[in-house]
């Protein structure tokens, strides 16, 4: 599934923080670990010893004292209530300042995307400031490596949350309310990321990929998607672009440069620039492409695409034509 200049596998862990904010996560779930692992191990080592202990006062033939053994046993269990007290007042302690360090905005003025979750696909809009001016995408997040990120979330239809392990930490898209979180990738690299909120039938094929690369491969990518979809000029391509352009498929989908504007459905102007389709669902292939044109309700039943009855010449043109939108 994998392509383009990028090596190594698509990272999806926790325990293996790339950036700033996913190192504070990353130390917290190992705090919480050892404490864990250190009750735990205390908890058997008792249940063992008094285990033992009773088995050899039975087997010596000794009975309980009982009124001997009562304050005792009180004693024990107010400690032992005591002190899970005070772990977990002292986990909720490390969580709310692991929270609040996590939340400040980078003072220095960050690439800001704007993040839309949708049932079930992420919208991705650069807020870029430069003449060219903004460009949308869709499941796919280029960001340059060791700068600051700022992703401004929102929601069209249910509650979702961005979810990328190895870079920060989740945050819900709410419909109607801007959240925001902020993140930096260290090391270049692809990371996986997928909505960790339920948000109906498909809400398990709805990832994200992240990629961070150098700042000049990332301004490349930039000023590529920048650009309007580049007028077919083989024939086979403009047939395929009038399949689209006539088709339904204006109904939801956006080409720059054509006169297709409508985004309900992810922006194609740059389809074939994407490593998957469907957020992560098919590698971008000729075949994928097709299957899933033909009918998308067989990939993601409930998908808000309809099946398209297209004549084989037909599929084959606009196959080619989305192909060319790199
Ligand atoms: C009623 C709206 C609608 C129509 C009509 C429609 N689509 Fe879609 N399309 C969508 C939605 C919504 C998605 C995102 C689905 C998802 O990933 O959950 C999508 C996804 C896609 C994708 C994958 C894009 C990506 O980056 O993941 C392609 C390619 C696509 N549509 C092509 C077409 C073509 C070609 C037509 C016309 C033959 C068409 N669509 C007609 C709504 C529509
Ligand atoms: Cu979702």
């Amino acid at each position: 599934m994998l392509q383009g200049g990028l090596r190594g596998a698509l990272n999806q862990s926790v325990l293996e923080a790339s950036g700033p904010q996913a190192a504070k996560v990353e130390r917290l779930w190992w705090i919480a670990f050892t404490t864990a692992a250190i009750v735990y191990v205390l908890t058997m080592g008792a249940l063992w010893f008094a285990a033992r202990r009773a088995r050899r006062r039975e087997l010596r033939g000794e009975l309980l004292d009982e009124t001997a053994a009562e304050p005792r046993m009180t004693r024990a269990v107010t400690w032992g209530t005591a002190a899970t007290l005070v772990i977990l007042l002292l986990f909720l302690g490390a969580d709310l300042l692991v929270g609040r360090t996590l939340s400040p905005i980078p003072k220095k003025q960050p690439l800001t995307i704007e993040v839309t979750g949708h049932q079930w696909w992420w919208e991705v809009a650069y807020a870029d400031t430069s003449p060219h001016g903004r460009f949308t995408t869709a499941n796919e997040i280029h960001v340059p490596v060791g700068e600051p990120v700022l992703l401004v979330l929102e929601a069209q239809d249910v509650i979702h949350s961005i979810w990328v392990p190895n870079l920060a930490g989740k945050k819900d898209l709410i419909p109607g309310y801007t959240q925001s979180l902020w993140f930096q990738a260290d090391t270049a690299g692809l990371y996986r990321g997928q909505c960790a909120e339920f948000c109906g039938l498909q809400h398990a094929k709805m990832a994200l990929q992240v990629v961070a690369e150098p700042r000049t491969k990332y301004e490349e990518w930039a000023a590529g998607q920048q650009k309007p979809a580049q007028n077919a000029t083989d024939p086979v391509a403009s047939r395929g672009r009038e399949v689209f352009l006539t088709g339904t498929c204006v109904m939801c989908h956006a080409i720059e440069g054509t006169s297709a504007g409508s985004h309900v459905g992810p922006d194609l102007t740059h389809l074939a620039s994407r490593r998957t389709i469907a957020a992560g669902t098919l590698p971008n292939t000729r075949g994928a492409l097709a299957g899933w044109i033909v009918d998308p309700q067989r990939i993601k039943p409930g998908v808000h695409m309809p099946p398209n009855q297209l004549k084989p010449q037909d599929l084959d043109a606009l196959l080619t034509y989305l192909q060319t939108l790199k």
